[in-house]
């Protein structure tokens, strides 16, 4: 490989290619080669990376199910070292984990700077909550002349299949979450950022993870992921994408003979939508929508999809919105002063650039900006005015805003709409009246909710990240309900009265 030849230094990046292959002790030959090309350049080709032959996947699944009772029996504190190790190494590597942020996904630099930035709080995060909660019982109360202790470890396999949009955070949050509760990994990144997931995966390895305990997939996308789920010696999968594969996802694991049930923990889809009342403070609204629907290209399953706006204050807020877009640049994600980059794949940017045909014809444009003269997947920040929600039949990826007016009287309406979406992600209420904000976070759907702020961002450890309905299972990822999920848990009952018992037995063990 050529890590050492990867730089910030856009000059030098010219010249650097990366290659990635699959991390499975024990594979053979590696399978078909695919070239990697930078989504904000498609005549850049950044490196390439061999598919994983179906033979080496199996022998993944082979390798992870021996591994397992090992790992499940090592201590805690030295899984949670490996993480802490890793967060260190994460940091140490930064320049080549931007490098290849910028090139292969297309990510500002505010953005990768950002990414790490989670990355790190994951692994620290949640190898101090795995020191609490692994290793010894959890006391319960119960009679004297008995002693009650919970117990928690590492159910078997996890699957951690994982999005292109945080191809180092959230493929890093899913991956040490299930290694530091005991469990082995394979790790399927999606195909567009293999090579971030390839990367990071060696840094997972130097942090001390054993190789048959953490091992890395590489695709074809569907068919290796469906191979994974199809097995029974799946324990459970961590999944962050579209409602729709969550749902394939969840019929393989649910067709398996003879397998347990798994655990299945998803992140999915949103139509995130922000309500702004009449006692709302314009600029800070416009900011926040600006930030909210067209930072990192709209490719966030948080970012803004839809404000409601009340009709006394619409027209002024549609007016500066337009102004406030006159201010974003859209161009190549390594400059400094790029705002917003490609979107990641010419898939992506056909589905945005149907949308936007149906909405032309359709709904009434607010403002669509220039996109820039390069060769890439560019779609440019974009709004229309639509009547409802009706319109819009799945979520629309990318830097796409849906403005609808709403009057004073229909707040309820416009709550129901959103809730019946079935989604239930993040939500924003822009308002100066308390009872309003009160009443609409009471009421509306939604794993996150917003109050006179942007809408992105969730903070590990401050703002547990995840939704409800269509858009996922929670508990939070980033939160304290996170790790349990990946345990099993074991009650044990001591007759400390009897003969010979001990009432120290299980206070002594670790
Ligand atoms: C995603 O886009 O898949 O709060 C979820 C945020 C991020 C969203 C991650 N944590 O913006």
């Amino acid at each position: 490989h050529t890590v050492n030849q990867l730089t910030t230094n856009i000059a030098a990046q010219e010249q650097a290619t990366y290659h990635a292959t699959s991390l499975i002790p024990g594979a053979g030959t590696p399978g078909e080669l695919q070239q990697v090309f930078s989504p904000a350049d498609l005549t850049r080709c950044i490196g390439s990376y061999n598919l994983t032959r179906s033979e080496d996947t199996d022998l993944a699944i082979e390798n992870a199910h021996q591994a397992f009772a090992g790992w499940r029996d090592t201590r805690v504190d030295l899984r949670a070292d490996c993480l802490l190790k890793l967060a260190d190494l994460l940091e140490q590597h930064r320049d080549n984990l931007i490098y290849l942020l910028q090139n292969e996904a297309g990510k500002t630099l505010a953005d990768c700077i950002a990414e790490l930035r989670e990355a790190v709080d994951f692994c620290r995060y949640y190898a101090d909550q795995a020191r609490g909660l692994c290793g010894h019982g959890e006391k319960m109360p119960g009679p004297t002349g008995e002693s009650n202790y919970l117990y928690h470890q590492g159910k078997g396999v996890f699957v951690c299949i994982s999005p292109w949009n945080f191809p180092l955070a959230i493929y890093t949050g899913q991956i040490v979450a299930a290694l530091v509760t005991g469990n082995c990994v394979i790790a399927k990144p999606a195909e567009q950022t293999s090579l971030i997931g390839h990367y990071t995966a060696q840094l997972i390895h130097q942090a001390g993870i054993p190789e048959a305990v953490f091992q890395l997939v590489l695709g074809p996308g569907s068919q290796t992921g469906n191979q994974l789920c199809q097995s029974q010696r799946i324990t459970g999968v961590v999944f962050t994408g579209s409602t729709q594969t969550a749902q394939i996802i969840n019929l393989n694991l649910a067709n398996r003979k003879n397998a347990a049930i798994a655990t299945l923990i998803a992140e999915t889809g949103g139509q995130n939508c922000l309500i702004a009342d009449s006692s709302c403070l314009p600029e800070q609204l416009v900011k926040d929508v600006i930030n909210s629907a067209f930072l990192s290209a709209g490719q966030r399953c948080s970012a803004l999809r839809v404000l409601f706006i009340q009709q006394d204050v619409a027209d002024k807020v549609i007016d500066m919105l337009k102004g406030a877009m006159d201010e974003l640049n859209i161009g190549d994600p390594r400059l400094f002063s790029t705002d917003l980059g490609p979107v990641i794949d010419a898939k992506a940017l056909n589905i945005l650039q149907r949308h936007d045909q149906r909405m032309s014809a359709e709904a009434q444009a607010i403002k669509t900006l220039a996109e820039p003269d390069m060769n890439g997947h560019f779609f440019a920040p974009r709004a229309y005015e639509i009547k409802g929600l009706e319109i819009l039949e799945q979520e629309i990826f990318g830097p796409f805003l849906h403005v609808v007016r709403f009057r004073a009287n229909e707040l309820d309406q416009v709550i129901d709409a959103i809730n019946d979406t079935g989604y239930g992600l993040t939500t924003g209420i822009h308002s100066r009246i308390d009872d309003t904000i009160e009443y609409v976070i009471s009421r509306i759907q939604a794993g996150n909710c917003y109050i006179n702020r942007n809408m992105i961002g969730a903070v590990v450890g401050v703002q547990p990240f995840g939704g409800m309905g269509l858009s996922g299972t929670g508990p939070k990822a980033g939160g304290p309900g996170y790790l349990r999920q990946f345990m099993t848990e074991k009650t044990i009952t001591n007759n400390i009265s009897a003969v010979g018992g001990n009432a120290d037995l299980l206070e002594l063990s670790d």
